[in-house]
């Protein structure tokens, strides 16, 4: 008997060595561990057994069984592809292709790129800085003094009585200045944070573009003469830059700025943000002589530019990710 195990156990090792393919392998299983297999029949020998046998042979031949599974599974492995051959292709060649449905920038992001691109003709750099910011950066460098209602705990987002999420992009201009010397040609494309409730028109996170040039005897005409390029650039060159007298801490004098721009073939002016000169006091606070150096700033939304371009009636879409509202830009 247990010289019939031994046999049984040569016969099945070469049958599997020999199995080097899907098929054979499945012939090897069938011939070998399936229920009609010489293992299954081989376990009738034990009625046959003497009893002295019989509890060799049937550890032999449990041993056996397992050896063979085991290396029957390792040899499937690497064999690679065995469910294949019973189970036919699962990937039809033939089938027609599916393209992969290509991403794209967000369109806020293909207007920052629109317009850093429009900028840098004119010999701007892109500056980035942090969203999370201190009171000096923020509010103190900017001549907002501590009791200015800009200020307001219910207008910021304050993690701590000293930091908040950065309610302007200027921050980071005055960390420019903060690190190097004039002359300085910026724009600082970002997202900046302040608490509204959310409707059409306002979102508590939105982006800003702002712009700074600091050199000698720079004048209110060349911040008119830069607005209207960009605006020339963006707009078309029938588009038109009007300056509103106004008031903001930075800067000194200050104004709105509008643009005429077409909208479905119809003329009108939007209010895109504010400019001016730059207040004395903020080239104080980097450690700039306000005696030697001039310069012009301004701020836009970048939300403003993207809905009135693309007609698009709700700052919300904007957020959702929606990919249905995405794809169209
Ligand atoms: C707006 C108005 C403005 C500035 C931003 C600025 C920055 C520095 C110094 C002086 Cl470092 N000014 N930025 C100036 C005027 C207006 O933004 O309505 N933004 C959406």
């Amino acid at each position: 008997m247990l010289e019939r195990l031994d046999q049984l156990e040569a016969d099945a090792v070469a049958a599997l060595r020999s199995a080097d393919d899907a098929a054979s392998l499945e012939q090897f299983r069938i011939a070998y561990l399936g229920s009609k297999g010489q293992l299954k029949a081989a376990m009738a020998w034990l009625k046959d057994a003497s009893k002295e046998e019989r509890p060799k042979l049937g550890a032999g031949l449990n041993a056996l069984k397992n050896q063979l599974q085991e290396q029957y599974d390792a040899r499937k492995a690497s064999v690679g592809g065995g469910g294949l051959a019973a189970t036919g292709p699962l990937l039809d060649i033939t089938e027609p292709g599916m393209p992969p449905r290509l991403g794209r920038s967000h369109v806020i992001t293909q207007v920052i790129d629109e317009l850093i691109d429009v900028f840098a003709r004119m010999g701007f750099e892109v500056a980035e800085g942090p969203e999370l910011e201190d009171e000096h950066h923020n509010f103190i460098a900017l001549n907002i003094p501590e009791e200015h209602p800009a200020r307001d705990p219910l207008d910021n987002f304050y993690l701590d009585p000293t930091h908040l999420l950065r309610t302007q992009t200027s921050t980071v201009q005055i960390r420019v200045m903060e690190s190097q010397d004039p002359p300085i040609r910026v724009i600082v494309p970002g997202r900046v944070y302040r608490p509204d409730t959310h409707d059409a028109t306002h979102s508590s996170m939105f982006h800003q573009l702002e712009g700074l040039y600091v050199d000698r005897r720079v004048s209110m005409v060349d911040l008119k003469t830069t607005l209207i390029q960009f605006a020339h650039a963006m707009f078309g060159p029938e588009a038109e830059v009007r300056l509103r007298p106004s008031y903001f801490p930075f800067t000194e004098p200050s104004a709105e700025l509008d643009i005429k721009m077409q909208i479905k073939g119809e003329w009108s002016w939007v209010e895109l943000g504010g400019c001016g000169m730059v207040n004395p006091n903020v080239f104080k606070a980097v450690g700039y002589d306000p005696e030697q150096w001039t310069g012009f700033a301004f701020g836009m939304g970048i939300e403003r530019i993207a809905m009135r371009r693309y007609g698009i009636g709700d700052i919300r879409w904007l957020f959702e990710n929606d990919v249905r509202f995405l794809r169209q830009f």
